[in-house]
């Protein structure tokens, strides 16, 4: 991407100052993604896979098996207390996209940013948030992580470096931008990804990050999500390109187009940006090829989407199956140790479910703190209240 100058400029008067003004040379991009992106046909007898071109040891691929699985699952576990009608607000699944949360969040160390969406309840899970903490918070309950007052992922931990999303589309990016500035104003060494859809990308606010995230080299690794829909808008509806990645290109940062339901792959993909980022190459787009195989949540009945459509990703390109393939395969794994691990996800679902209904709601007054910061101003009550 990068716009080498020819001979002639490079030897033209003044050619220095240009280059003293543009600054050094930025380090080389080499990402490891998977090129071998493209919709596959429905006929092809064997199973797709994953992309065997990984770093990646044993143990760390069975550690992302269970991330994996226990995304599946804990959103499986949702959608039933949903159904008891024990949820309040709505439950945004995550089905067949999994691999691209898990795989990318896994490509970073503790101490760096996330800041997902709703279909990234993976890379929430991967920096270290417990499933009772998610089932809680659906739940509004008091030991829920914001105690009932926000609901879904709309919590943050800063010390675990996940930085919680607010609902307006596209925000999150300057705001992770503006969190990176500070990051190295303070000399932390620290990269960050912000997940963004394919609708959420055609934002205003999503321009304006990027492009000073861009400007500024800073080192922001966006993922986003192509999954075919913005709730029921087909994306070739609402944006003019057909990758998402070629709108790196009005920004000048380093894109690829990385096959989002393999785990591997988004992982590699995502590792090599954030190597690149932290050497100080500055912003990356990763665009992840994936589909939305529940509606935009719960409630949507997908009466949009063409018939047969979720049926063949479900069969040919669902993201667990393709994993659990790879590591059977690869001889990574048997059918019962992954049976094991799966066992495992579903002991500790069902403990924390208990713990997160056992909960008690939280009490009407307590929504009047921590509104604003209680050691400087007093809890927002209104006096009227406080007299009745
Ligand atoms: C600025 C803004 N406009 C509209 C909405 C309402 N809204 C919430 S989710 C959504 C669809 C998002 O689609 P996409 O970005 O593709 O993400 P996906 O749901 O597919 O993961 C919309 C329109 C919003 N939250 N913010
Ligand atoms: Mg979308």
């Amino acid at each position: 991407m990068e716009n080498a100058p020819n001979k002639a400029e490079q030897n033209s008067p003044g050619a220095r100052d240009v280059r003293r003004r543009r600054g050094p040379r930025r380090p080389r991009f080499q990402m490891r993604v998977s090129t071998k992106y493209a919709p596959r046909k429905p006929s092809e007898e064997k199973p797709l896979t994953c992309t065997t071109e990984t770093t990646l040891k044993p143990e760390q691929m069975l550690e992302l098996y269970r991330y994996l699985k226990m995304t599946r699952l804990v959103e499986e576990r949702l959608v039933n207390l949903y159904r008891q009608t024990k949820v309040v607000g709505g439950v945004f699944r995550s089905l067949g996209q999994e691999a691209t949360a898990v795989g990318s969040a896994y490509a970073l160390q503790p101490r760096d940013f996330v800041t997902p969406l709703i279909r990234d309840l993976g890379a929430v899970l991967v920096k270290g948030i417990r499933p009772r903490d998610i089932f809680a918070q659906y739940m509004a309950k008091a030991w829920g992580p914001s105690g009932g007052r926000d609901l879904n992922i709309h919590f943050g931990d800063m010390g675990k470096g996940f930085i919680g999303p607010i609902s307006h589309l596209g925000d999150m990016i300057p705001v992770m931008s503006g969190v990176l500035l500070a990051a190295r104003m303070q000399k932390k060494p620290i990269v960050a990804i912000a997940y963004i859809g394919d609708g959420g990308m055609s934002t205003g606010a999503f321009h304006e990050g990027i492009n000073f995230a861009a400007v500024q080299k800073l080192p922001l690794i966006v993922i986003a999500e192509y999954n075919h829909y913005a709730y029921s808008t087909p994306t070739n509806l609402q944006c003019p390109v057909r990758d998402l990645a070629e709108k790196a290109a009005g920004y000048n940062i380093p894109a690829s187009i990385v096959d989002g339901n393999d785990i591997i792959a988004s992982y590699e993909a995502t590792k090599s940006a954030a190597d690149y980022a932290r050497r100080g190459g500055g912003a990356v787009l990763i665009e992840a090829k994936t589909y939305r195989r529940k509606g935009h949540a719960e409630h949507d009945d997908q009466r949009y989407v063409p018939s047969g459509e979720i049926e063949w990703w479900e069969k040919h390109n669902d993201p667990v199956d393709r994993y659990e393939t790879y590591l059977i395969e690869q001889n990574i794994a048997s059918k019962e140790k992954l049976d094991e691990i799966t066992a495992d996800v579903v002991r500790v679902i069902d403990e924390d479910c208990a713990w997160a209904e056992s909960s008690p709601m939280p009490e009407p007054e307590k929504a009047a703190y921590g509104v604003f910061d209680n050691s400087i101003v007093p809890p927002a009550f209104r006096p009227e209240v406080l007299q009745n």
